[in-house]
């Protein structure tokens, strides 16, 4: 056994990882441990004539601690390139998905080192600059994406985002899908958007944000940050995953004043079998590091999958300075690091929101979709409702009051009153 160290005590100068491992068939678990720390940082499957000794002494990595099914592996910094994920990435989550010696395998956490976590940016605004920004201070944001996801013309589109905001959305997003078809234009959306926000603002006293989707192959997502930068957009969106981590530092590259609102569409592809890629709570790290100002985290309630532990965690993670461990969690010193507004969405209706707000508190932005614009009475309607809900959940009025006392709230209470994922 070259890695295995089980005495070995994690330096300063060291990141950590801890994977869950499945070995293959006929495989023992420090045997796969020892590749899969080879093959994440300086080794092969055989002994090669051009290891020099002290490069190996001074770069292994160490298999420091193994509780079946999970090993926990230390690599000095030095083996990573500062304020790179793709590099990181490829080290720690590249090839050893692919080794035959696994059945299935999952990073579970990783921790850098203070050093290393300096070299990324993070938020330029982050969770309390995003407020800031907005004005809006001791409640959730309220936000929705209009829908139907795609279809409307940039026009139709226009009157849905008006109508929200209008109604006291105070951000109003793309849908994932949504960047620059030929019945809706990116361009003309982006414009007509700001101005019919510019409106509402006007009319409600309260600033809006409107996240135009600028996902698209990098440099013509480059083309349209710069657009957005232009007309006076205070955010851009991008799907993060589709995209990738590289696309992602780009755009934090050159946000000056922007802030970046990050759907994750396409996590659940290696996030969703609990044995095998990585877990929500990596991948909302390294959204962290890369530096996007608001994040999706899931909702616990509502329609998409994830634990209420681990999305309590990530919660945890997006918000801390420092994060302690816990369990098979690693934590992490966020140094200088913003913390990211985490965002709760997916199948959410105005009376989640008394459940959203116990586990997350009045720091999440929550976002509905249907859950406004599918009110009996329509979109503005439906935010007026969700604003009302909100502001009585933090007075802890209840449910059945407010929809008694309400028309707004009680025509919704009528569809939703009892509606659970
Ligand atoms: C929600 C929606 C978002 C989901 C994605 O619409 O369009 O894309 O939040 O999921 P609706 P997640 O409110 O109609 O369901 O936030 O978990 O990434
Ligand atoms: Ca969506």
């Amino acid at each position: 056994m070259e890695y295995l160290d089980l005495g070995y005590e994690p330096t300063d100068n060291d990141l950590l990882t801890v994977y869950r491992v499945q070995p293959a068939e006929g495989k023992k678990f420090e045997e796969v441990a020892e590749a899969l720390a080879g093959e994440s940082s300086i080794g092969t499957w055989t002994d090669v004539s051009t290891m020099i000794p002290e490069l190996g002494e001074k770069l292994r990595p160490y298999i420091y601690r193994i509780d079946a099914p999970y090993v926990w592996i230390a690599y000095p910094s030095e083996l990573f390139e500062p304020g790179s994920l793709p590099q990181l990435l490829s080290s720690i989550a590249g090839n050893i998905y692919g080794m035959k010696a696994v059945e299935r395998l999952r990073l579970e956490d990783f921790r850098l080192p203070k050093g290393m976590v300096e070299g990324f940016q993070g938020p330029a605004l982050g969770r309390d600059g995003v407020r800031d920004m907005l004005g809006v201070k001791d409640r959730p944001l309220i936000g929705t994406i209009v829908k139907p996801k795609v279809g409307l013309s940039s026009e139709q589109f226009t009157d849905v985002l008006y109508e929200a905001m209008a109604g006291g959305c105070d951000i109003v997003k793309d849908d994932e899908n949504l960047t620059d078809q030929g019945f809706n234009r990116f361009e003309k959306r982006l414009e007509l958007s700001l101005r019919a926000a510019e409106k509402a603002e006007r009319e409600t006293g309260e600033r809006k944000g409107y996240l135009p989707n600028v996902t698209a192959p990098a440099d013509e997502m480059l083309r349209r940050m710069e657009l957005a930068k232009k007309m006076g957009s205070r955010y851009v969106m991008i799907d993060v995953v589709t995209t990738g981590f590289s696309a992602v530092q780009m755009l934090r590259n050159h946000t000056e004043g922007l802030a970046i609102h990050a759907h994750r569409a396409m996590y659940a592809a290696f996030t969703r079998v609990p044995e095998h890629g990585m877990s929500t709570l990596a991948f909302s790290k390294l959204c962290r590091l890369a530096g996007v100002d608001q994040l999706h985290v899931g909702t616990i309630v509502g329609k998409m999958e994830g634990s209420k532990e681990e999305i309590l965690r990530i919660h945890e993670e997006m918000n801390g300075a420092v994060v302690g461990p816990k369990d098979r969690w690693l934590g992490q010193d966020w140094g200088g690091i913003k913390p990211v507004l985490s965002v709760a969405s997916g199948g959410l209706h105005p009376f989640l929101i008394p459940a959203i707000v116990e586990n997350f508190g009045h720091q999440v932005a929550i976002m509905q979709g249907g859950g406004i614009h599918g009110h009996p009475s329509g979109t503005r309607a439906g935010a007026r409702t969700a604003r009302k809900v909100a502001d009585a959940v933090l007075k802890g009025e209840s449910m059945e009051s407010l929809a008694e006392r309400d028309p707004d709230v009680g025509t919704a209470y009528e569809i939703w009153g009892h509606k659970k994922w």
